[in-house]
């Protein structure tokens, strides 16, 4: 791995996106936000945060814009799915073919797309249960202390295991996962039953616990998919997976619930959009998730 890593450039700023900025300064990282489009890349002038003690922080971040690509030596691609494709395609042919890219966001499906459009950059997969909230514009607090795992999505990221040190240093816990893809899959199981469920109901991820009979329907249509993918675990190991994090995060709104109440679109085609597509692939009839996606696709904002 090449030296100068401590200097990250993020591309996207939301809840997470904020936090992990924060993170990252104070354990002594130069730190640079990215625009690349003007439109959906909103980016804050000045940093608060508020660490889990409650600790208030501040930094002003740099910023950089599609000019400065050549600079960038470490990309951490924090938009929210649906906008990876829009944020990046100002990239292609200016970021060095050298620079890895992170992809961290909730759902799957912007890899193949990101693999196509920089076939030769080291491409790795983030997931992470970290909680974060925006506050405002330009505040975030991180609400909850969780597990990051990167993993390499080609053979040219493999080179970059080290960079889950540097994480480490600066968050509650990093690791290398081979395995990545399953790491993104169980993030998708939690995020597919709870996020358009409490969408849905406008209320906070412990509601659940009064409705465990739909979690655990909306997790055993999930079974044959996930046995093709090669995640092993019962129904029981499923059901309580997800509602161990309902229980964690009880007091949270979940991201889709926060987006849909704010106006904002939802990142439903990448959660149960992209589980759908898979079974349909696979020949596999989920009508529960199937429900879920119509019914969050009528309240999202045209
Ligand atoms: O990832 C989340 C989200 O809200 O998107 C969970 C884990 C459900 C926490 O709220």
């Amino acid at each position: 791995m090449p030296r100068h890593l401590d200097h990250w450039t993020l591309l996207g700023c939301g809840a997470l996106g904020g936090v992990l900025a924060g993170l990252l300064a104070e354990a002594g990282n130069q730190v640079s936000l990215l625009r690349t489009n003007d439109a959906e890349v909103r980016l804050p002038l000045q940093l608060s945060w508020w660490d889990l003690q409650g600790h208030e922080h501040h930094f002003e971040p740099d910023f950089l814009q599609t000019k400065d690509a050549a600079n960038i030596r470490l990309l951490l691609v924090t938009t929210k799915a649906y906008q990876v494709q829009s944020a990046l395609e100002p990239l292609i042919g200016q970021l060095p073919s050298a620079t890895p890219i992170l992809l961290l966001h909730n759902g799957m499906g912007t890899e193949s797309w990101v693999r196509r459009a920089f076939p030769d950059n080291p491409l790795l997969l983030m997931v992470t249960s970290n909680g974060a909230l925006r506050l405002g514009s330009e505040a975030f607090r991180h609400t909850g202390a969780g597990e990051t795992w990167i993993g390499p999505a080609n053979a040219a990221a493999r080179a970059w295991q080290p960079l889950a040190e540097l994480l480490a240093r600066a968050l509650p816990h990093a690791g290398w996962s081979e395995a990545i893809h399953h790491k993104q899959w169980e993030k998708l199981v939690i995020n597919a039953v709870i996020n358009p469920l409490t969408a849905l109901s406008g209320e906070r991820n412990g509601s659940l616990l009064q409705r465990q009979d739909e979690v655990e329907a909306l997790c055993e249509e999930l079974l044959p998919l996930l046995q093709r993918h090669g995640l092993s675990g019962d129904l029981t190991f499923w059901r309580d997976k997800v509602l161990q994090v309902a229980r964690l995060t009880a007091d949270n709104y979940s991201s889709m619930q926060q987006d849909l109440a704010c106006g904002r679109p939802s990142e439903i085609d990448f959660i149960t959009g992209f589980v759908l597509r898979e079974a349909q692939e696979a020949k596999l009839h989920l009508p529960l998730h199937q429900q879920l996606y119509q019914a969050i696709k009528a309240k999202e904002t045209p």
